[in-house]
């Protein structure tokens, strides 16, 4: 996909449905798979222009018309709650010129608008238990939220995206087909792996069992997927793309996997990531305020597998792509992704190493919950 230049970004962005005339157009953001540009304007509003990675994401028309469903359901829920400003608490889409939520350009790239919430911000690092505690309030009302609307209207836009099974499956062929000469590089990586896999599969045994609920989950719970306002409370949920039916533990581990990390999601020092044990507690207080009305004892049973599958997963998807030559996540230099793959390995390690004392403290807030 080519890069275009303002003149072409300034048309697209004309196309929409936004307030005023475009002042300057730049790229915003730190995802590894959509391209995201700010779009300033001399109206109230400034924009977000998304290019969506159509690679990544086959079915754009399920994938926007899971977001509009979302949104919608998202801002009635706000309405009913008394909510004073629904609209900036919840992402809004800007219509394009055809009355489509977006638009397939001469090349087959699709574009999308939306209205970028000023006054907030995300961050890549967690800082204080305060800002911790807000994202699990955040996923956890999320959840929350959605839990009424009808999932079997929301498309499974990327099938098994959670699935270790298929996950591991994929890693194992692209091992053996090698196609860029880089196993015998990561043969230590490749043990790594196997030696856990068994262990990993503890969701997916619940769920097979039938233990575990299929709920509408946001599945990309980074961190820095949630915007604080200035007062670090959370005001809105971001990142709608993965939105499917998955199962709770998933959001709970991914969330925190960037949020117990001292380190960056790519720290090339792995001496580095060491685990910040409050800001878990936090993480897990805020998510149990709004989620203990809704889980099951099973799901609050899972929530730790969830804490170790994730970064593993992480792990296996950052190795998988790095064996098949860099396709998938966007590379900032030659060995990114293999320097994703060993920070997520030793965030796999350290949490193992508390794993007691990680457990004593989920059941503590779970315990707490349940008395209520
Ligand atoms: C991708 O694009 P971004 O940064 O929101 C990925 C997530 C990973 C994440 C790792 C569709 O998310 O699953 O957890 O990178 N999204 C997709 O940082 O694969
Ligand atoms: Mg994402």
């Amino acid at each position: 996909m080519n890069t275009p230049d303002a003149a072409q970004l300034a048309r697209l962005a004309n196309q929409f449905r936004m307030e005023g005339n475009v002042l300057d157009i730049a790229p915003f953001g730190s995802g590894h798979i959509n391209d995201t540009y700010r779009v300033n304007t001399d109206a109230a509003d400034s924009y977000l222009l998304q290019r969506i990675n159509h690679h990544v994401f086959r079915d754009v028309p399920a994938l926007m018309n899971n977001m509009e469903l979302v949104t919608h359901h998202l801002k009635q829920k706000y309405r009913q709650l008394n909510e004073k400003d629904p609209d900036s608490r919840v992402l809004t889409l800007i219509g394009h010129e055809s009355g489509k939520s977006f638009h397939e350009d001469a090349e087959g790239c699709f574009w999308r608008m939306f209205v970028l919430l000023p006054h907030t911000r995300s961050y890549d690092i967690v800082e204080t238990p305060q800002q911790a505690r807000e994202g699990g309030r955040a996923f956890g009302q999320f959840q929350r939220l959605l839990s009424d609307l009808d999932a079997t209207r929301i498309h499974e836009v990327l099938p098994h995206f959670h699935h270790i099974g298929k996950r591991l499956e994929r890693l194992d062929e692209a091992v053996a087909k090698n196609a860029f000469d880089r196993v015998r590089s990561v043969t230590a990586e490749l043990a790594f792996v196997a030696a856990r896999k068994d262990r990993m599969q503890t969701i997916q045994h619940m769920a097979a069992e039938g233990l575990l609920p299929l709920r509408i989950t946001h599945n990309d719970t980074k961190f820095n997927n949630v915007l604080l306002d200035g007062n670090d409370r959370f005001q809105c949920v971001i990142d709608l793309d993965t939105v499917m039916p998955g199962y709770v533990a998933c959001d709970f581990g991914d969330a925190i996997r960037s949020i117990i990390n001292r380190a960056a999601e790519d720290e090339a020092d792995v001496e580095r990531i060491k685990l910040n044990i409050p800001l878990f507690e936090a993480y897990a207080e805020g998510y149990f305020e709004q989620a203990h009305h809704f889980l099951t004892s099973h799901e609050t049973d899972s929530l730790f597998a969830g804490v170790l599958l994730l970064p593993y997963m992480q792990t296996v998807r950052f190795l998988t792509d790095f064996v098949e030559g860099d396709h998938y996540y966007k590379i900032h230099h030659a060995q990114h992704n293999l320097q994703r793959t060993r920070a997520q390995l030793r965030l796999v390690e350290e949490l193992e190493k508390h794993e007691p004392e990680l457990r004593v403290i989920l059941q503590r807030i779970a315990a707490k919950y349940q008395k209520n």
